[in-house]
């Protein structure tokens, strides 16, 4: 079974919800790589502050549904990722969007980030959503064999850039450790 026959043959692992559709530019970046990563995940808009019953019918369901963890994407006053951390004992990892009613993206990160004592959200840099569904591979991968091993590769897809880079620099720039 390839992955993507695995993502629409097997239930949803991760949820990633978005205060709203004008999120789904930068939140595409954590569906992409689910994808890549081949871990079986749903999309959907959920608001805050626009559909307040359907937050907490989506966070309250979630582990039932069999979600492992939810990734939340908002913008401006982010409360999202908070409020549905406050419903669910599932993770949550919380992706500050710089929208276009934010400060620039210090609304949303501090309105996420800023959390109270037990209720924590993993928050990522602002429209971080690409680590964000890293990170949930990474949860869903601590019971998951398949999705670690795929994580391995990845990961060391990212060693072999970056050396690569290293051995065209050299070409230019010699220098006394890469010998
Ligand atoms: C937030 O307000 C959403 O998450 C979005 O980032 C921002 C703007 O929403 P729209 O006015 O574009 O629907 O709740």
């Amino acid at each position: 079974m390839n992955a993507a026959d695995h993502q629409q043959n097997t239930t949803s692992m991760v949820g990633i919800i978005m205060g709203s559709r004008s999120d789904l530019e930068v939140m595409s970046e954590a569906v992409d790589i689910l994808k890549e990563l081949g871990v079986a995940h749903e999309v959907t808009v959920v608001s805050a502050h626009r559909t307040p019953d359907r937050m907490a019918d989506y966070a309250k369901g979630a582990q039932g549904r069999g979600l492992k963890v939810i990734i939340a994407g908002a913008g401006g006053a982010a409360h999202l990722p908070g409020m549905v951390a406050a419903y669910t004992t599932l993770p949550v990892i919380g992706v500050p969007v710089k929208s276009r009613n934010s400060i620039d993206g210090w609304d949303s990160l501090l309105s996420i980030v800023q959390m109270p004592a037990g209720v924590p959200v993993a928050t990522v840099a602002v429209n971080g959503a690409q680590n964000a569904g890293i990170l949930a591979a990474q949860i869903v991968g601590t019971s998951d064999p398949a999705v670690s091993a795929r994580l391995t590769t990845y990961k060391t897809a990212l060693r072999n850039k970056v050396e690569e880079g290293i051995q065209a620099m050299r070409q230019h720039y010699p220098n006394g450790f890469d010998r």
